[in-house]
């Protein structure tokens, strides 16, 4: 497996395989998968049927309910305050401002995505 630039912008290779052949039948079992963006954080991703799928879920969206409300910000600042530990996925998508730390800066832009919606 070598590494690869990953993605920039919205598309790009994420990895290359490559291997040799020798039989009929190659098997490649990924159980345990760890993606994460360019700033090292993990990203919610899953694998089945041969299929590995990196879920892209909403930014802003900590509580998951496809919605992003107050609920979201009373996450964000539990997650900053230390009060809960976030999972991947909340930590992805607390993350609103790309930096890779999930702080007061990430609060202010779900705030600003609230009143844009509620305008
Ligand atoms: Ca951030």
């Amino acid at each position: 497996m070598t590494k690869t630039m990953g993605l920039t912008g919205e598309d790009g290779e994420l990895l290359n395989l490559t291997c040799n052949l020798h039989g009929d039948v190659l098997q490649l079992n990924f159980s345990e998968l760890l993606v994460s963006d360019a700033f090292g954080a993990g990203m919610p991703v899953s694998a089945a049927n041969g299929l590995i799928t990196v879920v892209a879920p909403l930014k802003g969206d900590v509580s998951a309910d496809n919605l992003v409300n107050i609920m979201d910000i009373v996450r964000t600042l539990n997650i900053i305050l230390g009060k809960t530990q976030p999972t991947i996925d909340e930590r992805y998508t607390a993350d609103v401002n790309l930096d890779g730390v999930v702080d007061m800066l990430d609060v202010v832009k779900i705030v600003n995505m609230l009143i844009k919606v509620n305008d």
